[in-house]
């Protein structure tokens, strides 16, 4: 579960980082610095339930954060390669910082760099690639690589085409022979419209207006000011809500970011509630009653009979498993239930 933030030197990309990991690394330093956090993923609905529940813990979802050197530094006017690191490679998802609030700053030139970049380097190692392929396949006449080595020049020609490899319609077969080469192209994207402080009133106009140009691998966009977001998170709890309160806004924007990063990731939550602990859990989207299940423990999922299933609203309205039971609230769910984002679940199984 780890995504990778790449831009430009000096879009803000540590500033980010920095925003949501709470740490102090250092910014405007041009060091192209690389640092990596686990952070917990801000769920109001956790919180909430919590109060409820009153537990002794309550455990948040996690997830990582690169931040990426990305690009060779050579300065923003000209167009620099990106240093693709293997770990980078690793990465689920990418964020991509913008920068808008420089003089000059050309958010959109940017973003079109930072993509013509991740497909010229995909086309770099499918070059290298289909030509070792082809010749294993002549030399030694293995024809289960020959579906592997299509599927290549499918991504070629999209590549070509300057289409994204997220762009190709790939059965889930097709999927897992390329899926080694982790090409960047095929990562889903975040775009981050790093903005000025002046500009934090028009955080919503901008939004309106910058989800308007991307292309179509951008599958989210968010608006933040990366400097202020970063003066939130290092300030103490009580100082924290009166600098929130002057600014005018009720939660730091990052803690959106976050949760949009979560969910680029295709992860859903679902919650399990009791005296020891109140917890989210972390599945893929379309995950079943049992898969979660075994995210609580193995053992969950193999002996598996039913969930019982009540949502985080129905939840906050009835508060107690018989209030539930007694409006026909929970529901009785088998084996092929797909769990849906904000369940409260109560797993009964037999081992
Ligand atoms: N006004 C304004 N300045 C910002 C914002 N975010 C970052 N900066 C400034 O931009 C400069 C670069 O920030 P960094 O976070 O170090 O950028 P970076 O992308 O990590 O840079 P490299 O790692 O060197 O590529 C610093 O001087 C920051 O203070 C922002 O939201 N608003
Ligand atoms: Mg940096």
């Amino acid at each position: 579960m780890k995504l990778g933030i790449i831009g430009l030197p000096q879009s803000g990309k540590t500033t980010l980082f920095n925003a949501v990991s709470g740490l102090k690394e250092a910014v405007g330093d041009y060091s192209r610095a690389v640092h990596r956090a686990v952070i917990k993923v801000p769920d109001e609905r956790l919180d909430n339930l919590a109060l409820i529940a009153n537990p002794a813990k309550v455990t948040h979802a996690e997830i990582e954060f690169l931040d990426a050197a990305g690009f060779s530094g050579k300065g923003k006017e000209s167009r620099s390669d990106l240093e693709i690191t293997p770990e980078l490679r690793l990465m689920e998802a990418l964020v991509l910082v913008l920068d808008t609030f420089s003089p000059g700053a050309d958010p959109e030139r940017d973003l079109r760099i930072l993509q013509d970049e991740m497909i010229l380097a995909d086309m770099m190692v499918l070059e290298n690639n289909i030509d070792k392929l082809s010749r294993v396949i002549k030399l030694t006449g293995r024809m289960e690589r020959a579906r592997e080595l299509e599927v290549l020049q499918r991504c070629q020609q999209a590549l070509e085409e300057n289409r994204p490899i997220a762009e190709l319609k790939l059965s889930e077969e097709e999927d897992k022979l390329i899926r080694g080469y982790a090409f960047l192209s095929k990562k889903p994207q975040l775009a981050v419209f790093n903005i000025s402080e002046d500009n934090i009133p028009n955080i919503e106009s901008l939004t309106e207006k910058y989800a308007a140009h991307v292309r179509p691998e951008v599958r989210d966009i968010a608006v933040v000011c990366g400097k202020i977001e970063m003066e939130i998170s290092q300030l103490a709890e009580e100082e924290r809500s009166e600098f929130l309160k002057d600014l005018g806004i009720e939660r730091p924007a990052v803690e959106k970011f976050i949760r949009q990063s979560f969910s680029l990731l295709g992860l859903i939550s679902f919650f399990t509630l009791g005296t020891p602990e109140a917890r989210a859990w972390t599945i893929p989207r379309g995950s079943t009653a049992p898969k979660a299940a075994g995210a609580v423990h193995t053992d969950f999922e193999r002996g598996f009979i039913r969930a019982e299933v009540a949502s985080y609203e129905d939840y906050m309205t009835h508060k107690t498993l018989p209030a539930l039971k007694a409006s026909a609230k929970l529901h009785i769910e088998g084996k092929d239930y797909i769990v849906q984002d904000g369940d409260v679940i109560l797993f009964r199984f037999n081992v």
